[in-house]
């Protein structure tokens, strides 16, 4: 029966990072639907907010005892989880990451009673970063073949697993999607004047969690480009292991006036919103949420052809894609499309109707739940 409640246990990294915040916005859309939601995390989820009465949080504590050198987070969690599996008579485990929740998933399914059902979704860092270490390569893949279901972000990411890690597990792909109730064009014309950027200038933006993958110093270098010729902005947006070096590399460029440091920030949509031009130029990025989140807002992207990248940026129409490292045609890019009105207005556009498209949260939800089916009737 497709229209019964499912009972689902949710595991994720629950701070931020596009894999948490899917994570979450998927168990509160599917608690919307009426099903039963069990978070399983470290700590509360990060963008759960509100209260609803079918969503309930289980807190994985991880002691930490002098005989270990390193606490025991995967094993506490396997035994958080078949706990849960029991006593909340779950039909699913939905996990996030192969490696370590599919593999604490398999465990807690082993020592549990009842027979949960384990989907798993990739996001592309287990995959990307951890399949490379041939001390986990087996681990990964064991959690990817014993799981029930398993799914990823991107078609990319689906060769790319198959490719490192010789699965012959069926993968399906269910993009990633944004809450259409906080992402969309909300104008508050005071936060510019907060931030200083004056009604000629352009607003470029870069979100990331300063992970040297995302290659912040390319953004730093597309902006100098621009800036040399329109008057603008770059606001960056998070904070990580290259912040420091950023910063450093904005002042020998001598373009610290125009770059904004905001560290984290709640409420991106408005910041997002006061943006012209988003870029994301990682050398490896599975799927690239914040892409979706600055479209959704209105703000055309430019991105590296790499990974899932191109399966959310169409070139010409929404955005841009260069090589990665191409600083010069990303310049080259955002200086044609800043300085053409017409233009810039017609990719805003399409990207409001591509994310309404292709992405929108009602399908995708729809998406999973069949996925939960499908394992629920062992297809
Ligand atoms: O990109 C990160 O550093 C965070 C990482 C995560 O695990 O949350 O993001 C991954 O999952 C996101 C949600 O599916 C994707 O949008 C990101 O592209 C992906 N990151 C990488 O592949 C590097």
């Amino acid at each position: 029966n497709n229209n019964r409640k499912i009972k689902i246990g949710i595991t994720c990294y629950p701070t931020v990072g596009g894999s948490g915040v899917i994570a979450t916005e998927l168990g509160m859309l599917l608690a919307k639907q009426g099903h039963e939601i069990h978070f399983i995390t470290s700590s509360i989820p990060f963008r759960l907010k509100d209260h609803y009465s079918n969503i309930f949080f289980h807190e994985v504590e991880v002691n930490h005892y002098p005989v270990f050198q390193y606490p025991p987070y995967d094993l506490a969690l396997a035994n958080k989880m078949a706990e849960v599996i029991d006593n909340e008579k779950l039909d699913i485990l939905h996990v996030h990451y192969a490696m370590p929740h599919a593999i604490c998933a398999i465990l807690a399914k082993d020592m549990a009673s009842r027979d949960v059902k384990i989907v798993t979704t990739l996001h592309g860092t287990d995959i990307t970063v951890l399949g490379i270490d041939k001390s986990l390569k087996k681990m990964i893949r064991h959690g990817i073949e014993k799981s029930d279901k398993v799914t990823a972000v991107s078609h990319s990411l689906v060769h790319q697993t198959k490719e490192m890690l010789h699965v012959n597990k069926d993968i399906d792909v269910i993009y990633n999607f944004v809450d259409e109730e906080e992402y969309y064009v909300k104008h508050n014309p005071s936060l510019k004047e907060q931030y200083k950027i004056s009604e000629n200038e352009k607003l470029l933006v870069h979100i990331s969690n300063f992970r040297k993958v995302k290659r912040v110093q390319d953004v730093i270098h597309v902006f100098k480009k621009v800036v040399d010729v329109i008057p603008s902005k770059l606001m960056l947006i998070g904070d990580g292991p290259e912040y420091s070096e950023m910063r450093q590399l904005v002042k020998e460029l001598g373009i610290e006036q125009n770059v904004l440091f905001l560290g984290k920030q709640k409420n991106i949509a408005e910041l997002l919103s006061l943006a012209d031009l988003k870029l994301l130029l990682s050398e490896k990025e599975s799927f690239g949420l914040v892409l979706l989140e600055a479209m959704a807002c209105g703000v055309p992207c430019i991105g590296t052809n790499v990974g899932g990248i191109p399966e959310v940026i169409v070139p010409d129409e929404n955005g841009f894609l260069i090589e990665l490292g191409d600083v010069e045609r990303a310049s080259d890019y955002a200086i044609n499309l800043l300085s053409d009105g017409d233009k810039w207005g017609r990719f805003s556009r399409h990207a409001l109707k591509h994310v309404k498209q292709h992405f929108h949260s009602t399908n995708i939800l729809q998406q999973y739940v069949n996925v939960y089916h499908q394992a629920l009737n062992g297809d």
